[in-house]
């Protein structure tokens, strides 16, 4: 695998595109505040690849941090664009993946990317899976409050997925877990799934974080998400991820 240097010209050649996907707060006529932005590579033989498809080649090699830094760029460009369309309440969920948590240069990237498009730091949010959370977390939860302190936010996605610690969710400085698609795909076949997802919301609740659910495609899953006392939630239901030219379209603009 050449991934360093297949990465470097896609890039150059702009194959990879960022899709936004609203987070939907579930207060009666809560407006669109959140998007959360999803990677693509348009590839120039293979077609439009998804993340999952190209990720763990480039996270071998470390690729997967020079990738991250250009989504971190392109989302705060993206952001200022908005911005100046009128959309003035707006944060986004950038994923990273572990080697992104792990190397020494992330919170320098993230403050180069809001300097350079003057984002304010609380319109950014992190999204880092519970698993990779877990695999070092004194190392992680240092390095989220360090982001922290300067404004940037954190969600702990995948959840329910990586072995948990009620202490580490207890001090890790996130203000939201994201309950992952696989139990949201079961709720309403399996009573056992909504039980824990209730458990889930409650022990989220407790520790004053917020609860989304994600991957939600029918009613029935969004009306059990609702029930089970998750704060938020996401899927195809309520959109698919849209282009950056389509996200002031979402919202009430002022102008
Ligand atoms: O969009 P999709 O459902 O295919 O995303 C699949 C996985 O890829 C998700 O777990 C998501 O966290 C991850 N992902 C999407 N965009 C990015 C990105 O920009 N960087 C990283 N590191 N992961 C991403
Ligand atoms: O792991 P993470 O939560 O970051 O991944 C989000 C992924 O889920 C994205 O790749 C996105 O394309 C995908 N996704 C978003 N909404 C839905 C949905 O309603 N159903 C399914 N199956 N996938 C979804
Ligand atoms: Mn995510
Ligand atoms: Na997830």
């Amino acid at each position: 695998l050449q991934a360093e240097s297949e990465l470097r010209e896609a890039l150059r050649s702009e194959q990879f595109t960022i899709r936004y996907q609203p987070i939907i707060a579930l207060e009666q006529d809560a407006p669109i505040e959140h998007v959360e932005a999803l990677v693509r590579w348009e590839h120039p033989r293979r077609g439009l690849l998804l993340p999952e498809e190209f990720l763990p080649m480039l996270a071998e090699d470390g690729a997967v941090v020079q990738l991250g830094r250009w989504v971190l760029d392109t989302v705060c460009r993206a952001r200022a664009r908005w911005r100046a369309e009128g959309v003035t309440r707006m944060s986004v969920s950038v994923n990273l993946s572990a080697r992104e948590l792990w190397s020494p240069s992330l919170l320098t990237s993230v403050l180069q990317a809001l300097d350079r498009h003057e984002v304010p730091p609380h319109e950014l949010v992190l999204e880092v899976a519970e698993g990779t959370v877990m695999a070092d977390p004194a190392t992680a939860t240092r390095t989220m409050a360090e982001l922290r302190e300067v404004g940037v936010r954190w969600m702990v996605d995948d959840f329910g997925t990586g072995q948990s610690s009620l202490e580490v969710l207890r001090t890790v400085p996130a203000e939201a877990i994201k309950v992952d698609h696989s139990f949201v795909r079961s709720l309403g076949e399996d009573p056992r799934t909504a039980a824990l997802v209730r458990i889930m919301a409650q022990t989220g609740r407790a520790l004053g974080l917020g609860i989304v659910g994600e991957g939600v495609e029918t009613a029935a899953q969004a009306k059990a998400l609702a029930q089970a006392g998750c704060t938020a939630v996401q899927g195809w239901l309520y959109s698919r991820a849209v282009p950056d030219s389509e996200v002031p379209g979402l919202v009430p603009t002022r102008s």
